[in-house]
């Protein structure tokens, strides 16, 4: 068959989700380039695309939730709820693709497979599982955190005579669970949705859990759009505020550490954000060193605790599910889990001290027993951080694969470039900022957008992250992680999650306030960390 013609584009950018949609419109309508979008899914959404499961739903307030680069669109677009369920934002990004015009320029349904930097050319040669061929000058992934699924391969599936299904590849037709009898595997912020959604409708609902975690209540509640009328009017000054915080959430962060002030004052604190809700704000709201002092940290344990005993009431379950860990994983909230769990149709396997043997024809069967079941859900996370890249064969100079120059752990600077790959950007790539996503995508698209365009009205090549200012930043990334408590656990954050994956800093936690201050100081001085080739010195 005859191969297709290559597409000669000025960028091409990876993902539909909040950094490819609003890095398509910064490309396509503010600097006119000629762009396209591909994404393996059939519709647009990333992570809301495929997370359809019940209960799905983000846990950041919508109203930070969202793109604020249009003040319009921000006036329009009404939120419902504190916490916008899947299908809502779905919507909402399907509305930003239509209301800004970027579907024409989507190639959906098509996985990219190949990125190769060309030395030739100086532009990014891209295939697809279609057969596309694409010629770019750049090349902008938004390819995700947590996107790329990981399913542990427990033997028998193929016996079992239920459904299993995966919370991350979650099918579009509704499903009845009704009188069913259901387990979940994994108990992260998905596990903890779902349990807590289901438990009420299912006949039965099993539990096999690993690690119990610390959750603190969600308290969502509808919202008022007189409420998001007053934030649009002082949209650029309320997101400002918000991007200068550490985490980039709508609530005001601590500035007193928990054991400055007197135990019934601390007391006073979480009693206060408890009822307040929100997992973010219980870690980062009461006091400034919950991630970081272990003293403090053991106090914030206690309470949480202290609140699980008192609705736990089975003793049994209360054991199974009461955390000792550190509370230093990504912080959950939920939507009354703990009652769930304490439903007389709930039970809880603890895999620690029964792990999973196998699938049988009627269920699961764990050391301690068979659990028959009509359908198990995987709840087990996600391959983070760097599973997407890796999944792409991308090959920057000298033919080196991205999967090579990250074996270690993914290196790059500011998260956005790595060393040897020119003229490409990662939105939220790793190492980057630890925060609500939405706001500092926008941002990180902001500044490749007027990178790009600087780049062009120079007469520029290539501009691409020098060896020297990846590492610099991976060491600021490592000293800053090592002052926080989130690396003395494994969990995702750390790859740990994944058996074989090298233990890795992923990420920037010294706050978006100082992130974008990096970011900002190397574009003002003639983009600082970066080598850029003029055209002529390529081409003599
Ligand atoms: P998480 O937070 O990685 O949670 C995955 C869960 O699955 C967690 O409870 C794991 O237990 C469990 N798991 C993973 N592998 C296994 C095996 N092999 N056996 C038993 N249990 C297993 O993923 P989520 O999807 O909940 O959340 C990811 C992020 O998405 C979240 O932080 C939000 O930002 C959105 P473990 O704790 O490892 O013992």
């Amino acid at each position: 068959t005859a191969r297709k013609p290559v597409l000669t584009l000025d960028a091409l950018v990876l993902g539909a989700g909040f950094s490819g949609l609003v890095m398509l419109h910064k490309l396509q309508n503010k600097l006119g380039l000629d762009v396209r979008l591909i994404d393996k899914a059939d519709g647009v959404g990333g992570t809301w695309y495929w997370n359809r499961y019940p209960g799905a739903r983000s846990d950041t307030e919508s109203w930070v939730y969202c793109y604020s680069f249009d003040p319009q669109l921000y006036r329009d677009w009404k939120w419902t709820e504190r916490y916008p369920r899947q299908a809502e934002i779905l919507s909402y990004l399907e509305h930003v693709s239509d209301r800004f015009d970027l579907r024409k320029n989507m190639i959906l349904s098509t996985a990219v497979t190949q990125a190769h930097f060309n030395e030739a050319t100086n532009r990014w040669d891209v295939e697809t599982d279609k057969g596309d061929r694409i010629s770019a000058k750049f090349l902008i992934t938004g390819l995700g955190l947590l996107s790329a699924p990981n399913k542990p391969p427990f033997p028998g599936e193929e016996r079992f005579q239920g459904r299993v299904l995966q919370t991350a590849n979650w099918p579009k037709e509704p499903i009845d669970f009704r009188g069913k009898r259901v387990g979940v595997i994994g108990n992260g912020s998905t596990g903890v949705q779902v349990v807590s959604e289901l438990a009420g409708e299912v006949g039965h609902l099993t539990l096999f859990q690993r690690t119990p975690q610390y959750s603190v209540p969600a308290q969502n509640h509808p919202i008022d759009p007189a409420f998001l009328d007053t934030i649009a009017d002082q949209l650029d000054g309320y997101f400002d505020r918000v991007r200068k915080s550490a985490t980039v959430f709508a609530f005001q962060e601590a500035t007193v550490g928990a054991m400055e002030v007197s135990a019934e004052e601390r007391e006073r604190v979480f009693e206060k954000a408890w009822n307040d809700g929100g997992g973010f704000n219980f870690m980062f709201g009461t006091f400034n060193d919950i991630a970081t002092n272990r003293e403090s940290n053991a106090a914030a344990c206690d309470f949480i605790r202290r609140k699980i005993a008192q609705v736990v009431t089975d003793p049994a379950k209360r054991e199974a599910v009461m955390p000792t860990d550190l509370y230093a994983r990504r912080p959950l909230c939920d939507n009354h889990y703990y009652e769930a769990i304490n439903r007389p149709n709930v039970s809880v396997v603890n895999l620690r001290k029964s792990p999973i043997v196998e699938f049988t024809e009627k269920g699961l069967r764990t050391a301690e027993g068979e659990v028959e079941l009509d359908y198990l859900i995987f709840a087990t996370g996600f391959d983070a951080v760097t599973g997407n890249f890796v999944r792409i064969d991308f090959q920057g100079r000298n033919g080196v694969k991205l999967k090579d120059h990250w074996a270690n752990g993914p290196r790059a600077f500011l998260g956005l470039s790595a060393a040897g790959f020119p003229n490409m950007f990662s939105l939220y790539g790793p190492p980057g900022p630890f925060t609500n996503q939405p706001p500092a995508i926008e941002w990180q698209a902001e500044w490749v957008s007027e990178a790009i365009r600087a780049v062009n009205a120079r007469g520029i090549d290539t501009i691409e992250a020098t060896p020297e200012a990846e590492q610099a930043w991976l060491d600021e990334c490592s000293r800053i992680e090592q002052m926080t408590l989130f690396h003395k656990i494994d969990w995702w954050v750390s790859g740990a999650n994944i058996p074989g994956k090298a233990k890795a800093v992923s990420f920037y936690m010294g706050g978006f306030g100082e992130y974008m201050k990096h970011a900002d100081n190397s574009a003002r001085n003639d983009y600082q960390g970066y080598r850029l080739t003029l055209a002529k010195a390529a081409a003599a």
